[in-house]
């Protein structure tokens, strides 16, 4: 007997639309990759409520959404080196660096470009005045809100319910912090995720830093040493309370090992393999921790620009495919940094039920490209995937980031139910509750569970 059609029924585009865009401002998103801090990692930020930290972690405010990375590469494409180095530039302080990237970027040119357009989303949602370009009104807003209570509205106003920590290991400043500090990771509005990327790229570097800190490793990985890193991730995992392990991979990466290419060598890309697959894995295994990898960046190809002089080429989704095939025990994060592999790596995910794809990362992060990578893993994948993080670096970017790409979800899945609807199929808004539940929700929760 066929359920019979409840009147929520939606039958034409417009009760479509309308219900799509209820729900979808109504489900809260846990963000599962961002580089956000909660105020107990301090903050560089002057205001009336909190003393600054120079070497704080938690990024918020004016200056510091102006000076983001993507900003930075911008200025350097419309100020000539007589005008401006990238080491004058970094010796201003953070405020001098606001006013120049504010001037050249969207007081001299319009600011179409999506990383411009997302500081006067943000803005704007937090109900300020961008049409008379007031900076200093800007600043005058910032300066009076106190860091938590902050947090608390910028979730509130983006409804993310949850913010995923990036919590490198190998970061001096945010590893001591840590060993300080037990406590520091307790803010239940943050969770956190160990980052450990040296340990397959550069280890020999990496086993040098652990054998500091006790851990009797050699530049060879021998069986003491894979256990020693077994150790080390367990008693990490442990501090942090991480709930996946996560790695970013060169586009040079191959499993099984090959040389990374320039600047590697096979005694080093072998070194990685093993510490990848004698030590990590098992240790996520055991922690029943998924394993992120994000694939593609090469880091540094303009050193001059410092964090902004990184890209992402093509990278190798064969690779991926056999990580997944040999450690089926394993649950896998992927994302890949090359619109060009997006298409094989929804392909990819369609053979491995352990291979979870995830966001549209860094220079994917634009309306034009978050459009076709979500209506392809939709066509692709259904709703097995989770369509977006925010790699938000700056708290008040989740504003923007999860604003804008809302507003595309919104209308592939308009389209996407629009075609359901066509073929006779009773579409019920309970449905559409579900399926954007799994996709802003449910499909990462799940995943972490196995
Ligand atoms: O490695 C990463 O996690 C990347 O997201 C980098 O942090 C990058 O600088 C970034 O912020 N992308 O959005
Ligand atoms: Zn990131």
């Amino acid at each position: 007997m066929w359920q019979a059609m409840t009147s929520d029924t939606l039958d034409n585009r417009q009760a479509i639309e309308a219900a799509v865009v209820r729900v979808l401002n109504d489900q809260p998103v846990i963000d599962m990759h961002t580089h956000l801090y909660p105020p107990s990692f301090g903050t560089p930020v002057r205001s009336s409520a909190a003393s600054a930290d120079p070497k704080g972690l938690m990024l918020w405010g004016i200056d510091e959404l102006l000076t983001y990375h993507y900003l930075i590469a911008e200025l350097f494409r419309v100020v000539t080196p007589a005008e401006l180095t990238p080491e004058r530039y970094y010796a201003m302080s953070r405020q001098d660096q606001a006013e120049t990237i504010w001037k050249h970027l969207f007081i001299e040119r319009s600011p179409v470009s999506e990383a411009c357009r997302g500081v006067l989303t943000t803005l704007q949602k937090l109900g300020l005045d961008t049409y008379h370009r007031n900076l200093d009104g800007f600043r005058t807003y910032f300066a009076e809100q106190d860091p938590n209570k902050y947090v608390d509205r910028v979730m509130a106003l983006s409804k993310v319910e949850s913010i995923t920590m990036t919590n490198d290991v190998f970061d001096d400043n945010e590893r001591q912090r840590w060993l300080d500090d037990p406590s520091i990771g307790e803010d239940p509005r943050f969770t956190a995720v160990l980052r450990f990327d040296q340990l397959i790229v550069d280890w020999p570097h990496a086993a040098g830093r652990m054998r500091d800190w006790g851990y009797d490793v050699a530049d060879e990985p021998d069986d003491k040493t894979l256990a020693e890193v077994r150790r080390f991730l367990g008693e990490w995992f442990e501090r942090t309370r991480s709930i996946y392990a996560a790695v970013s991979l060169p586009p040079t990466w191959r499993f099984p090992a090959s040389c990374h290419g320039h600047g590697d060598t096979a005694a080093r890309a072998k070194a990685g393999h093993d510490v990848l697959t004698g030590a990590i894995l098992p240790a996520c295994a055991d922690a029943n921790l998924p394993f992120a990898m994000m694939i593609g960046v090469k880091r540094g190809v303009n050193p001059a620009l410092g964090g902004a002089g990184d890209m992402g080429f093509k990278s190798d989704i064969e690779s991926v495919g056999r990580l997944c095939a040999e450690f089926p025990n394993n649950r896998f994060f992927v994302t890949m940094l090359a619109r060009e592999n997006q298409h094989e790596l929804a392909v990819m995910a369609r053979k491995f039920g352990n291979l979870m794809v995830f966001g549209c990362w860094w220079f994917l992060n634009n309306p034009t490209l978050i459009d076709e990578m979500t209506r392809m893993r939709m066509e692709l994948l259904g709703t097995s995937f989770i369509p977006q993080h925010s790699d938000a670096r700056v708290l008040d970017q989740l504003l923007y980031k999860w604003s804008h790409s809302r507003r595309i979800l919104r209308n592939v899945l308009i389209d996407k139910y629009s075609d359901l609807v066509d073929t006779g199929w009773g579409l019920r808004v309970d449905d559409i509750k579900r399926d954007v539940r799994l996709l802003l929700h449910d499909n990462f929760t799940n995943f972490l569970k196995g």
